[in-house]
């Protein structure tokens, strides 16, 4: 049979009410991509989840395509969310093939053009907030308790729901859970998604890594982040709305969550474009983890099977790249040219 995306494949495993009506672009299926140079370096067996592979860039489809099927299948018309880009772009979509009205709030001037360019072309209302990403989150959930729109936040139940599918996928491919499972947490729903697929499925349960932003990092302070700072935007928040289940999970699991600089971020987004995969910043955070994890003893990662989610693809956030290189050499339109260029 064809794929025909995660509820098909998944739907005895999650959630939803009987009244669900799959909306669905084929999302999920992402590529597990064993990186036996990187993993050499840490003497393990390393894998990237390649969530930058799903319909619109990111790993939000997989909760989206379960919140949109929801929604229409109560006869919502219109649906709206914060977000920092890849949920607004996601959420776009989805509503877009659903026939839906779709209204994206988003924190003012910080949202990367990938993102926001996919918003405007699946044709999503978006509304720029003087403020973070967090107060875009506490308008969006007053206005769906108020009126009729549909919430599609990772605050929506059925938002989790589908992302467990990624650990689902995981165990699938491997046979069992990884010993390590590293990713970026931002606003806490797919850590929060990870630890109850990988419970529910019993197939063992990994260590969880989760990895927040220096300057944006409220579950290793212990508090909430007022001017949430970081170049990776997708992790720019300062108070996550699932903190508590973040840290359970990082508890429950043995594993943590630490915090990495942006510096440590954009080297491992290199390292990870280095291996032919590259990822928006966010979605480098799982890699950077590790690597300070490891270089400084606190994590033994000798004979384990780990596995990094990358979350974004790099296609998300050119202007990253662009904005610090120097442009392509310019030559005539002539063999010697070429030749002299390249030195060959
Ligand atoms: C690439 O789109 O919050 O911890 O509004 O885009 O589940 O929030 C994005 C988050 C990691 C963090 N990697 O996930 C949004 C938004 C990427 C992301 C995260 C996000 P959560």
């Amino acid at each position: 049979m064809t794929y025909q995306g995660l509820i098909h494949r998944y739907r005895q495993y999650l959630d939803l009410p009987a009244h669900t009506q799959i909306i669905s672009l084929n999302e999920g299926n992402t590529p597990l991509i064993p990186m036996p140079r990187l993993g050499r370096e840490f003497g393990c067996e390393l894998f990237i989840k390649f969530e930058g592979l799903n319909p619109t860039g990111s790993f939000k489809d997989r909760g989206m395509t379960a919140a949109i099927s929801e929604a229409v299948g109560r006869g919502a018309k219109t649906v709206i969310c914060a977000s920092t880009g890849n949920t607004a772009a996601s959420a776009a979509a989805y509503a877009a093939r659903a026939g839906l009205r779709s209204i994206v709030l988003i924190p003012e001037g910080k949202v990367a053009v990938g993102k926001l360019a996919g918003a405007i072309a699946y044709g999503a209302e978006v509304i720029q907030i003087q403020g973070s990403f967090d107060d875009a989150l506490t308008l969006v959930v007053e206005i769906t308790q108020k009126t009729p729109i549909a919430l599609v936040n990772s605050i929506n139940p059925y938002r989790i729901e589908g992302q467990k599918t990624s650990p689902f996928e995981i165990c699938d491919e491997l046979g069992s859970a990884p010993d390590w499972l590293c990713l970026p947490v931002g606003n806490a729903g797919n850590i929060t998604s990870y630890w109850a697929g990988f419970k529910q499925y019993q197939k063992g349960l990994p260590h969880i890594l989760g990895v927040q932003a220096e300057g944006a990092a409220p579950l290793v302070l212990g508090h909430p982040v007022d001017k949430p700072e970081t170049i990776a935007t997708a992790i720019r928040i300062g108070k996550p709305a699932r903190g508590e289940q973040a840290l359970e999970a990082a508890h429950e699991s043995n594993g943590k969550i630490i915090a990495v600089s942006d510096a440590q971020i954009l080297g491992a987004q290199r390292i990870l474009a280095s291996e032919g995969v590259w990822v928006e910043p966010a979605s480098a955070a799982g890699l950077a983890g590790l690597v300070a994890e490891t270089s400084r003893g606190s994590l033994d990662a000798k004979g384990k099977r780990i596995v990094i989610v990358c979350t974004g693809h790099g296609m998300k956030d050119p202007s990253i790249i662009t904005e610090s290189f120097t442009s392509p050499k310019l030559i005539p339109a002539s063999y010697q040219a070429l030749v002299d260029v390249i030195g060959e």
